[in-house]
């Protein structure tokens, strides 16, 4: 399009995309108006030249239409001129918002292509950030089920042993209470329990000889005292009554042995014992009359004939 304006209103021409407006303020040729009016203040603008060209030029044409319109208002107050000039105007005022609408548009695209930058880069930042949180939580799921199975494995052995306790603890509370009747019934008969052994008293004063044969018969032997807490056991539950114990020097004077042949190693002799009285004494018993009855060390050599109860052992320790 191309407009140009003269300064004094005698010609205006308005070529647009093609079209072409001329209007003559009088009969003369275009060459000749453009020759007349050689000195007027001239504006010419080409607009839609080339895209370029119109983007830089097309303030400027506005500005000096306006400005052009103006001055032409002021000095030719012809109404056609006007008109033609509010028209131009008119078509400036619509180039101006088609460019405006234009600038928009593209403003918007801009917008619009930033914020879809925008909204992909946050959806990527998300994506990454939710992969990494499902891996986390998938490994996390793993253990767990790992944790689990173990946890029910850990439950099935507990519970096992714990049914294994509960049939070892029936058996023991059983057994607790059978092993309670049956020393109560041996208590009965006169056999008291200490230390995997029984002990029993016999009723009647005898020889050491026949003391053991009746120990014997009761399937033990006249007791092996091994150690101080055996010793201080038989002194309470003789309760200062002289008994008969499986020790003796009959074979050897001064040789004590106990009846299943083993040698004395500790004795609780009372002092001044054995002293084998008028050579005559072989057998031993403990709870020596004349000893102290607070005194563990009660043991005396007897004459093996002399009358005195014997205390029988039966052992129940387990080889
Ligand atoms: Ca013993
Ligand atoms: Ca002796
Ligand atoms: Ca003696």
């Amino acid at each position: 399009m191309s407009q140009t304006i003269y300064d004094n209103g005698v010609r205006m021409e308005t070529l647009h995309r093609g079209h072409m407006l001329e209007e003559y303020g009088d009969a003369d040729t275009y060459e000749n108006v453009d020759a007349r009016t050689d000195g007027n203040v001239e504006t010419v603008v080409d607009i839609y030249e080339s895209a370029d060209a119109f983007k830089v030029c097309k303030k400027e044409t506005v500005v000096e239409i306006y400005d052009s319109a103006d001055a032409f208002r002021g000095r030719d107050p012809n109404p056609e001129t006007e008109m033609t000039n509010k028209r131009r105007i008119q078509q400036v005022q619509q180039t101006e918002s088609l460019i405006a609408g234009s600038r928009s548009c593209r403003l918007a695209g801009v917008c619009l292509g930033v914020l879809c930058v925008l909204v992909l880069a946050a959806i990527t930042v998300l994506w990454i950030k939710f992969t990494a949180e499902r891996d986390q939580l998938q490994t996390r799921y793993t253990n767990l089920l790992k944790e689990r199975d173990q946890l029910q494995t850990s439950y099935t052995n507990l519970t096992i042993e714990r049914d294994q306790l509960q049939t070892n603890y029936t058996k023991t509370v059983q057994f607790q209470k059978e092993r309670e009747a049956l020393l109560s019934l041996l208590s009965k008969l006169g056999w008291r329990y200490f230390n995997s052994s029984l002990y029993y008293i016999t009723s009647e004063k005898n020889t050491w000889f026949k003391s053991q044969q009746h120990c014997k018969d009761k399937g033990g032997d006249l007791v092996i005292i091994n150690s101080r807490e055996e010793q201080e056991f038989i002194t309470a539950i003789l309760k200062g009554t002289e008994a008969w114990i499986g020790l003796t020097d009959e074979e050897n004077e001064g040789d004590w042995k106990w009846v299943d042949g083993s040698a004395l190693t500790t004795g609780f002799w009372w002092p001044g014992e054995p002293n084998d009285y008028e050579n005559k004494e072989d057998c031993a018993v403990t709870g020596f009359k004349h000893a102290s009855k607070t005194n563990a060390s009660t043991w005396a050599d007897y004459n093996c004939y002399h009358p005195v109860v014997g205390l029988c052992e039966r052992t129940f320790r387990l080889k």
